[in-house]
Parts: structure tokens; C-alpha cells; sequence
């Protein structure tokens, strides 16, 4: 059974359950019944309007009220709810209740956001996304506050204001909106050494990607996980999609923002709605604290990660998000997620970066939320019961009983009472501390660009070449010009070519000292690039068939079959809405338009013969076409699309030769072996490497 969330007692319809048939009645907050919802109370028809009238003063106070203030970062964002269930007890590592039992489900609630922009910003921008996971466990509710990328700008909690200032829209003209490409930016990341790792992931593709549920999520920072006897050991937290990593083009995401700004947030809901239900594997990356000195950098610090040829990572459960909020308000902006909300089990460490955080969560809904209660909103509060003296306060829900709210207590026979560790009491880990009061940065979070090169020197030669075209974009937008000569001298301590290759984009050389090298030459971590990742299914991938009159429906069938049983989803696009004649006479019903759903909202194009000479005049189907075919799409052709595809300029690949992605029917192929072929070309998400696509006029 899947466990209900723990807000659904909260929801009004379940106040009444059925509430058409009963005749369900308008009324005031305070439940009287209102006459007239259309006229305020007024004297005379034409006179003023009368203080007295409490239904029109109640309705638009409310509505006055309506806006909370939006998350000072990671406001734009979506949410859904779900199960999380382990593979197999994990008591060896931790007693945190959830991780025990194989059959158990423990509902979630899972948020994705975008960090820069305001509430109602573009989805496809560049940059981070959160990737924050509320676990409603037996034994307490535990956040796993994270981001997409397993690295982060900065290594002290007190830069984090400076970081988010300089990132956010420029005071003075608050310009630009959720765009790290401007001046105050790069001004600070130029200056900030230790930024430089974060910033090669934030310019590859990890930070346009094409879906939240083709995105990783990585817990950051290193916690604890401790087990029954208190053996207490270091842990890495990732989610593994199951359908693998995959990225947009940047051209494609700029048009994206413009052409659906919720992209990500339609996604998501859409393949929850079809039953596409997103899915990721949790990963941990075990450090006994006696090996923690033998990684080579220290494990505190946020700005680096365990590469995975060093520790691999153990898939121990999976998330699968299967239902949609009910109300965005009361459940996805209402949702207050703090890493402090712990469960035994799991703890901190002293990465001062968290540190910071621990703070910065409670203190931060106090006033985005209006007071100290948020926790008992409905999507805020636990499965399990509670128990404290903790007392009144801005909108207070629980009614407490009785006159003890203090312990220790007799009266109340010394209820609620403290839990021992054995019992399951949360206990942190003892760790000894003896130092001096210090303001200063260990000597062990020093370096900052080793990293930084084994990210760039582990991504594949295409990786590599849209990294240097996000650098060039982004200072590109940089109006001074010392911010970008000093942001290419960072580049210069990570990789010799890629500082060149910046500098020469923007009209700099590059020059100055080669990188330092390491005692020992740095070996690729193949799992820090995207390609080649996921399950190989075209699983919920969408695909655009364009049609017009007399269009082979023989071949459009047989293609659409084959893609629905391979789990993706075919829609019928055409200049206009309504219907079409096929080839055999029969009617086509029409899905959306070249305007509605351009290429850019598709993962792969088909064209079946039969309507080639229609489609061929149109400049809006040559566009759609030359478009995708540029964003690396997978294309197919069947009949006389092939000639099309000649006259456009798209190159076939070679009958049963080098796949370029682009599938067109040889003489004699069946449509069988052209739908097998496409379906394996949608599957390889992107052909990147299409040499041609700048000469591309779309
Ligand atoms: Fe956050 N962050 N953060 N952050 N963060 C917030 O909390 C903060 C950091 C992350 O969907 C805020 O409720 C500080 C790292 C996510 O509701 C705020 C520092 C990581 C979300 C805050 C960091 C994150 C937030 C804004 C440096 C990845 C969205 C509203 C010490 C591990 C959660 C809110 C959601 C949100 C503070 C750094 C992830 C202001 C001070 C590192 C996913 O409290």
C-alpha cells in the first residue's frame, strides 16, 4: 500500500467528501452562507459601498494577503510527492529506522528548484538546481537538502550572502533576471580561488538539464552514518536517475525560456500524470574515518568530492515520485526543508559550510512562513507522534491540554520524557574537539583547481567544446573587461587549453603560467561526464511526427507503434489544429501545431512520406526540422522525406554505416528496421558531435 502523505487529513475536500452532491455552499471563512457573490453591499444602487459589508472586507483582506515572500534563493521551483524504500537492511552502517527494512515504504516529498531566479523565472536557465528530498520517517522527519551538482561555490557559510549578492540581479537596474552572466558575477567568482572547481560544473551541461528526472542529486557535504553500537563512518549522499543524465542544448534552452517558460516544471508534472513515474537510485559513498586522511584533500571541505574510481558508490533504495501536489501554495511553497532535521542514525560533521546552514534553514522560514509553527503547516508535519513542551506563537494549530508545558514535571507524571540512545533517542556523535577560539580556514582547504582539472580532464571531447562555448557566453556578457582577463587567468591554473581556447573567444591570449602539476598525474573519473549514462530505454521521451494531407499513414503507424511500445510518447504536429486526410483516406486527429509545440519541446522528429511536397513549401516545417537536427536530435524519414531531408541539407546517416542520428529509409529497409534504428538513435539522447551544425540557419 502506498503510504498517504501526511498533510492528506488536511485537505478541505476531505472535510466533505462529496461536496456537489451535498450542495456545497459558498460562505464566509466564519461559515455563513452568502446570497451574493457578484455585488458588494452599497447604498442604493448607485451609492457607495458600506463598511459594514464583512463578506466583501473578509474576501479581499485574504486576497491582499495572498503573497508570502518568495525563497531568498531557490524560488522558482516545483515538487512532488512519493516513496522511498532501501533495497536491504543497511543496520550494518546506520539504525536509522528507514533503512532497515526492505518492504517498508517511507512516503517523500521532493522539491527541484533553480537558485538565481524569482518565483516566476524561466525554468531552462543555467544554473545549480536543488534537489531536495523530505523523508516523513517513523522516527522523525530527515531533509536531504541538496543540489544537482556535488560540489559547491564556496567552502564558508559566511560568504554565502556576498555569493548570492553578487549572483542575483544587479541592485541598481535588478538586471539581469536568473542569469549568472553579468558583471557583479564573474567579479566575484574571479576574485573567489576557491569557486573554480563549482564553476567548470556550473558551465558544462550539468546546469541546462533536460529534465529534473534526468538530473543527479548529491547531498554536498559529508555526513555521518551511524549504527546501533555508535560505529560512526563519513557518507557522501547521491540520486542516481534511472534514465540517466541528459542535457539541453544551450541554444535550445534560451528558446526553451522563451517558448515555455515552466518546461521543467511541465515535464515533471506531465510524466507523473501519465505514469511515467521518475525514478532515482540512492547512493552512498562509505569513508571510514581512519581512511578520511588518505583521500588527499579533506573531506570538510564543499568545494570537493570523492571521485567515484576512488570510492564507488553503493545503490542501496530508490525514490519514485508518483503523485502531484494538489495545491502549489499549501504544499510546494509552503514546503520548509532544513538540514537540521535529522533522524538517529544520520549526523552531522563539522564542514563549516553546513555549519552555517544549520542555522540559516529555521531562521529563514521564520519569516518567509509568518513565525515559529511552521512545522505544524500540514506538508511540514511528521508521520510520527510529537511530543514537547514548546508553546504558543504566531499561528498555533495544536490545541495543547492541560496546565504542565514544563520538565521536569511530577504533575504529568513527568511526561513528555526524554528517550536514552538505546531507546532511540537522537545522540550525536561524540566527536573530540580541543582547539583554540579561531576565525581562520584550515591549511587543508587550500587548494582549489586540482579538482577543477580532473572535472575538465574526465569530460568527453564534446563536453569539453560546450564548456568553452559557456565560458565564452557568459564573459562574453561581462561589459568589463579586467573581469574577464583576470576570469581566463583563473582558467590558466586549471587547464592551459581551455584558458586558450576562452581567450580566444573573446578576442584575449592567453598566456601566463601552465597549471601546477600533481606528484602524481591526475587519472579521468569516467563518472564525472554525462555520456553514455541511464538505462539505454527512450523511456517518456517525446516525439514529433509531422503530418499534413495525404501523409503515409501506413509508415506514420507503424513507426508510432514501435515508439509507444518502446515506452515513449508520439505526437501529431501539423501547421494547424483539427484533422488531416492520410494517404489511405483515413482521418488524423491533430495534437499541436509547429507554433504551439515548436521542435525545441521534442526529443526527436519523425516526417513520414506522403505529405513531403506540403511540408517542403512550409517555411515553419523546414525550421522545425533544421532546428532539431541542429540541437542533435535523433530525425527519421520515411518515403519521400528522405528526398526532403537531401533538399534541406540534412545529411542521412549511411544505410546501416556511422549513425549520426539522422535515420532515413534505404532502399528495401522495412519500416521495422527504420523504427528499430530510430528507436536506438532516440536512445543515445544526442548527437553532439554533428560537425555542421553552425552552418545550421536555425
Ligand atoms: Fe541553501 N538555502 N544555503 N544550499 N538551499 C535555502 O532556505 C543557505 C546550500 C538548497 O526547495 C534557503 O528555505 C546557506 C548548499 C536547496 O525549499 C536558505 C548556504 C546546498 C534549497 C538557504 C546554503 C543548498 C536551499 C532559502 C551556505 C546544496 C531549496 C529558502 C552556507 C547542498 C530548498 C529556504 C527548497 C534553500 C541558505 C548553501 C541547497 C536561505 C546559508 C551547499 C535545495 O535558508
Amino acid at each position: 500500500m502506498t503510504p498517504s502523505s501526511p498533510h492528506d487529513n488536511a485537505k478541505l475536500q476531505d472535510l466533505a467528501p462529496d461536496r456537489k452532491a451535498q450542495g456545497e455552499a459558498l460562505s464566509t471563512n466564519q461559515g455563513a452562507r452568502i446570497a451574493d457573490n457578484q455585488n458588494s453591499l452599497r447604498a442604493g444602487t448607485r451609492g457607495p459601498t458600506l463598511l459594514e459589508d464583512f463578506v466583501l472586507r473578509e474576501k479581499i483582506t485574504h486576497f491582499d494577503h495572498e503573497r508570502i515572500p518568495e525563497r531568498v534563493v531557490h524560488a522558482r521551483g516545483e515538487a512532488a510527492h512519493g516513496v522511498f524504500q532501501v533495497y536491504e537492511s543497511l543496520a550494518d552502517l546506520t539504525c536509522a529506522g528507514f533503512l532497515q527494512d526492505p518492504a517498508k515504504q517511507t512516503p517523500v516529498f521532493v522539491r527541484f528548484s533553480t537558485v538565481a531566479g524569482s518565483r516566476g523565472s524561466a525554468d531552462t536557465v543555467r544554473d545549480v538546481r536543488g534537489f531536495a528530498v523530505k523523508f516523513y520517517t517513523d522516527e522523525g522527519v530527515f531533509d536531504l537538502v541538496g543540489n544537482n551538482i556535488p560540489v559547491f561555490f564556496i567552502q564558508d557559510a559566511i560568504k554565502f550572502p556576498d555569493l548570492v549578492h553578487a549572483l542575483k540581479p544587479e541592485p541598481d537596474s535588478e538586471m539581469p533576471q536568473a542569469a549568472s552572466a553579468h558583471d557583479t558575477f564573474w567579479d566575484f567568482i574571479s576574485l573567489m580561488p576557491e569557486s573554480t572547481h563549482m564553476i567548470l560544473w556550473l558551465m558544462s551541461d550539468r546546469a541546462i538539464p533536460r529534465s529534473h528526472r534526468m538530473m543527479e542529486g548529491f547531498g554536498v557535504h559529508t555526513f555521518r552514518l551511524v549504527n546501533a553500537s555508535g560505529h560512526a563512518r563519513f557518507v557522501k549522499f547521491h540520486w542516481k536517475p534511472v534514465l540517466g543524465i541528459h542535457a539541453l542544448a544551450w541554444d535550445e534552452a534560451q528558446k526553451l525560456a522563451g517558448h515555455d517558460a515552466d518546461f521543467h516544471r511541465r515535464d515533471l508534472w506531465e510524466a507523473i500524470q501519465a505514469g511515467d513515474y521518475p525514478e532515482w537510485e540512492l547512493g552512498l559513498q562509505i569513508v571510514e574515518e581512519a581512511d578520511a586522511d588518505r583521500l588527499g584533500f579533506d573531506l570538510l571541505d564543499a568545494t570537493k568530492l570523492i571521485p567515484e574510481n576512488l570510492v564507488p558508490v553503493r545503490r542501496v533504495g530508490r525514490l519514485t515520485l508518483n503523485r502531484n501536489p494538489d495545491n502549489f501554495f499549501a504544499e510546494t511553497e509552503q514546503v520548509a526543508f532544513h538540514p537540521g532535521n535529522l533522524v538517529p542514525g544520520i549526523d552531522f560533521t563539522a564542514d563549516p559550510l553546513l555549519q552555517g546552514r544549520l542555522f540559516s534553514y529555521l531562521d529563514t522560514q521564520l519569516l518567509r512562513l509568518g513565525g515559529p509553527n511552521f512545522h505544524e503547516i500540514p506538508i511540514n508535519r511528521g508521520i510520527c507522534p510529537f511530543h514537547n513542551n514548546q508553546r504558543d506563537g504566531f499561528k498555533r494549530h495544536a490545541i495543547a491540554t492541560g496546565r504542565v508545558a514544563y520538565e521536569p514535571n511530577s504533575l504529568a507524571d513527568g511526561a513528555p520524557h526524554e528517550v536514552a540512545p538505546e531507546a532511540g533517542g537522537f545522540h550525536s556523535v561524540p566527536e573530540p574537539l580541543n582547539s583554540p577560539k579561531l576565525r581562520i580556514r584550515s591549511a587543508s582547504f587550500g587548494e582549489h583547481f586540482e579538482q577543477a582539472r580532473l572535472f575538465w580532464i574526465s569530460q568527453s571531447g564534446i563536453e569539453q567544446d560546450h564548456i568553452v562555448e559557456a565560458f565564452t557566453f557568459e564573459l562574453g556578457k561581462v561589459t568589463v573587461p579586467a573581469v574577464r582577463e583576470r576570469m581566463v587567468k583563473v582558467l590558466e591554473t586549471v587547464d592551459a587549453a581551455l584558458a586558450q581556447r576562452v581567450a580566444e573567444g573573446l578576442g584575449l591570449v592567453a598566456g601566463g603560467k601552465p597549471p601546477a602539476q600533481t606528484a602524481t598525474p591526475l587519472q579521468p573519473s569516467p563518472e564525472l561526464s554525462m555520456i553514455g549514462s541511464g538505462d539505454g530505454s527512450i523511456r517518456t521521451r517525446k516525439v514529433a511526427i509531422l503530418v499534413a494531407d495525404g501523409v503515409d499513414d501506413a509508415a506514420l503507424d507503424a513507426v508510432r507503434r514501435a515508439l509507444e511500445t518502446g515506452g515513449a510518447h508520439a505526437l501529431l504536429i501539423a501547421a494547424r489544429l483539427g484533422t488531416f486526410t492520410a494517404a489511405s483516406g483515413a482521418t488524423l486527429q491533430v495534437d499541436h501545431t509547429f507554433a504551439t509545440m515548436p521542435s525545441v519541446a521534442f526529443d526527436a522528429v519523425f516526417v513520414p512520406g506522403g505529405a513531403v511536397e506540403t511540408l517542403s513549401n512550409s517555411g515553419e516545417a523546414v525550421y522545425y526540422l533544421l532546428e532539431a537536427y541542429k540541437h542533435g536530435k535523433a530525425i527519421a524519414a520515411t518515403g519521400e522525406a528522405v528526398d526532403l531531408f537531401d533538399e534541406i541539407g540534412i545529411l542521412p546517416d549511411d544505410c546501416g554505416g556511422s549513425l549520426n542520428g539522422v535515420v532515413c529509409q534505404c532502399d528495401g529497409a522495412t519500416l521495422e528496421t527504420v523504427a528499430e534504428r530510430f528507436i536506438a538513435a532516440i536512445a543515445r539522447h544526442r548527437f553532439w558531435q554533428r560537425g555542421d551544425k553552425h552552418l545550421i540557419p536555425a
